[in-house]
């Protein structure tokens, strides 16, 4: 990997479809991670922002619609407000939360179609397509089932077998079904755009088998390596439907573009809108989480064509092809954006045993566990992060989500800094003595020693992705600290050796101090509350 001179990032993470609510698995997937990262670089005082926002179209939108029995703009209007509220209330940071639906998007989707376009470098292509005679539309993507070709799930859609994870066209299914009328569809005639994938491939092995060999995840590279090597096709960029971005073409009645086309470019329309609302001081969908000191609207052209900016996605592993192979080949078509970065995209979290799924209920929905932990996102967080889907499947189960809280949190850290606090309140009246002249034994050197080396490999893991490990580094910060009061036991010794009670304690809640930076960005509520306490 070329190391890069890096100047500003720019994070994602995967922008929900608005069609229902999110569970805690994705909130582990490519939100929790992306935020702690997000934290961190904050604290470091890096340039960085951290995107979000409502997936307003695809056939997932109005297929939704259907069964709520009512339009599709109510249907994102109705769930982009709640998933919003869901993450703000679990302390994810974004400088954003935009919606695909909104005209700037519309806008800059339909600008990199013609840039494409008018480049030559879309094909178009008439070819028979599954149609609906009763409901008369063509089956795109959701709005088609049937069984995988690969693993035999009687239930996988036209783009994409949730059981397996393969990304599928209609074409593939066997047995294919109208979701709409649950009939047999015919094939008919139809005209539509394809990014010849297949014509980068050369770039992909080089930008992503070559350079990115080292630092991606294997997880992601397998896969990526995988596609490369089964040979990409051309995929279509439209769709025929009344749902989604017109294709801005003038023959082009009644077909949108693909929502994968779309989706991702919301990313930098949501950009683009941080900056707009920034250099005209009007707040709609922005909250942003630093100060941006005088900006320009076009400023958001520095975080995605910069070459010093840092482009990372955060994805859950369904999303892996769209961020590492279709997004980044039309950003480099294009001629004018930089490519990702990292993809640092997880596992799934399974609950208790099963799949997570909301539609078949089986799942812990963000806004359900907010209901019924009121005030505890940080426990949330933690329990989600030491169980991180991060190089496989992860499973959450009720018992560990109550170990954690009373054997980890409870005990490890409310145990230390609870401790410290007490005494330091016994003795002291709160006010720490001053801690020049005093002499350093063996055991606070090593004690001290510890919690600084967990404390700069917390560092190292957020900038490596391990963020399950970068938790664990935290907590060994409040571990040292537990151990270090078992050795000493200032309590015996403040009628004996006021002196030596004072080192300790001082050490002690320097202690505290650096597990509250380190928590920063993971838990950060705690950390609120430490420092609070810290005065
Ligand atoms: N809305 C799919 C999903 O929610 C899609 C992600 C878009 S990221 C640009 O899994
Ligand atoms: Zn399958």
């Amino acid at each position: 990997m070329r190391q890069k001179k890096v100047s500003r990032y720019t994070v994602t993470s995967a922008l929900p479809y608005a069609n229902g609510s999110k569970h805690i698995g994705h909130l582990a997937g490519a939100y929790i991670p992306a935020d702690v990262y997000v934290r961190y670089l904050r604290m470091k005082g890096e340039d960085v922002v951290f995107i979000c926002g409502s997936d307003a179209h695809g056939t997932a939108i109005p297929n939704q619609a259907l069964k709520e029995r009512t339009t599709p703009q109510s249907i994102i209007d109705k769930y982009h407000v709640l998933i919003r509220d869901s993450f703000a209330k679990l302390g994810i940071s974004f400088d954003i939360y935009h919606r695909t639906s909104e005209p700037i998007h519309h806008q800059t989707s339909q600008e990199i179609f013609l840039t494409l376009y008018n480049k030559g470098l879309l094909t178009e292509e008439t070819s028979d397509q599954y149609f609906d005679v009763t409901a008369k539309v063509f089956l795109a993507d959701r709005y088609i089932m049937g069984t995988c070709p690969r693993c035999g799930n009687p239930q996988a859609y036209g783009d994409q077998c949730e059981r397996c994870g393969s990304t599928l066209s209609p074409s593939e299914l066997i047995n294919p079904r109208s979701t709409l009328s649950g009939n047999a569809p015919i094939l008919k005639p139809t005209r539509h755009w394809y990014l010849p994938l297949q014509q980068y491939e050369n770039w992909l092995k080089e930008w992503i088998l070559e350079s990115h060999k080292d630092d991606w995840k294997t997880n992601v590279y397998g896969q990526c390596k995988s596609w490369i090597g089964a040979g990409l096709q051309p995929r279509a960029m439209t769709r025929d439907l009344d749902w989604g971005i017109k294709v801005p073409l003038p023959d082009a009645e009644g077909k949108v573009l693909y929502v994968w086309f779309d989706a991702p470019i919301g990313y930098i329309s949501a950009t683009r809108a941080l900056f707009k609302e920034l250099a005209t001081n009007v707040r709609q969908y922005a909250t942003p989480r630093r100060n941006f000191g005088e900006v320009k609207e076009e400023d958001w052209k520095k975080y995605w064509q910069a070459d010093d900016t840092k482009l990372v996605h955060f994805i859950g592993k369904d999303n892996i092809v769209f961020h590492c192979i279709i997004f980044p080949i039309m950003l480099h078509a294009t001629g004018e954006y930089i490519v990702p970065d990292n993809v640092p995209a997880n596992e799934f979290m399974n609950l208790e045993g099963d799949k997570m799924s909301t539609s078949r209920g089986w799942s812990i929905e963000m806004h359900d566990y907010l209901k019924d932990f009121p005030g505890k996102p940080d426990v949330l967080r933690y329990a989600l992060l030491t169980n991180l889907p991060e190089s496989k499947d992860s499973e959450f189960t009720w018992n560990d989500f109550k170990d954690s809280v009373n054997n980890e949190l409870a005990d490890i850290l409310g145990n230390f800094v609870n401790r410290v606090f007490v005494l330091t309140h016994k003795y002291y009246q709160g006010i720490l003595p001053d801690p020049s002249g005093y002499e350093l034994q063996e055991a606070d050197r090593r004690a001290m020693a510890e919690a600084r080396n967990a404390y700069e490999s917390c560092g190292t893991k957020i900038e490596q992705s391990r963020f399950r490990e970068a938790l664990a580094e935290a907590m060994n910060i409040a571990r040292a600290g537990n151990k270090y009061l078992t050795e000493t036991e200032p309590w015996k010794l403040q009628k004996s050796d006021p002196q030596r009670t004072e080192t300790i304690l001082i050490n002690c809640a320097q202690i505290v101090a650096m597990s509250s930076v380190a928590l920063q960005p993971i838990l950060p509520y705690t950390e609120r509350k430490l420092r609070e306490g810290l005065g």
